[in-house]
């Protein structure tokens, strides 16, 4: 097996394949791309032949000579491929479509919206400074955490569905690490920030952790 998983220790994005390969005990090589310095290695030529969206992750497969990116399908890619470790969708129709549409919630709607190149351009086009970037993160994550408390209320366990980790979580987490760094007060939600708390217990999630990886600065 050879994976190797391009990427940034604070990409949420990124963390979320890190999860989902440790849950699954997956080994890969990790590549570092450093998404500030000199205006952002994705940007680079090289990482732009690997992936012309010039965005982080990219999962490079070499025994079947694969590269994909998107964490959702790199995510589903791996789960469906290797058996091994914790199974990350459901068996069943209906729990599997719940699991997705938390899921993305946070990786469709709220992380794009919050991204660095959408930071930058509010920077840039329209002279936002850090009070504002901080109120824009705020605004936009703190509307899908409400709605998160209110799905999750009569599904969650230890976990978003039950007792079993799941896609769910491994988009959770990321986005609460994220909305940290932005001084977002999570004692809003009091029911995703015990399973913030129960996922953060586990091994496969602290060693995915930002500050955990080897490009961490
Ligand atoms: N939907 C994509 C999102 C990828 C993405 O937005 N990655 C961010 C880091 S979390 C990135 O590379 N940002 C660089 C930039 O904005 O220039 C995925 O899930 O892989």
């Amino acid at each position: 097996m050879s994976l190797t998983l391009h990427g940034y220790w604070r990409s949420s994005a990124t963390y979320r394949v890190r999860i989902a390969m440790n849950l699954k005990g997956l080994s890969y090589d990790y590549q570092p791309v450093h998404l500030v310095k000199d205006g952002g290695e994705q940007k680079s030529e090289a990482y732009s032949r690997l992936n012309p969206t010039q965005l982080v992750p990219t999962l490079v497969d070499d025994d079947e000579d694969i590269i994909l990116n998107q964490s959702l399908s790199i995510i589903e890619y791996l789960d469906e491929k290797y058996e091994q470790g914790c199974k990350l969708l459901p068996e069943h129709t209906l729990d599997r479509a719940r699991v997705r549409s938390v899921a993305y919630d946070l990786a469709c709607d709220v992380q794009p919206i919050t991204n660095l190149r959408i930071l930058n351009k509010l920077k840039g086009d329209f002279e936002a400074d850090a009070t504002y970037i901080e109120s824009w993160q705020q605004l936009w994550m703190s509307k899908t955490f409400s709605a998160l408390e209110k799905k999750l209320a009569t599904r969650a366990g230890k976990f978003c569905f039950g007792y079993d980790v799941s896609l769910a979580d491994i988009c959770l987490i990321p986005q609460i690490y994220n909305a940290k760094r932005f001084n977002l007060d999570m004692k809003q939600f009091p029911l995703i920030s015990k399973i913030n708390e129960n996922c953060n217990s586990l091994d496969a999630f602290i060693k995915a952790l930002p500050e955990n990886q080897i490009d961490a600065n």
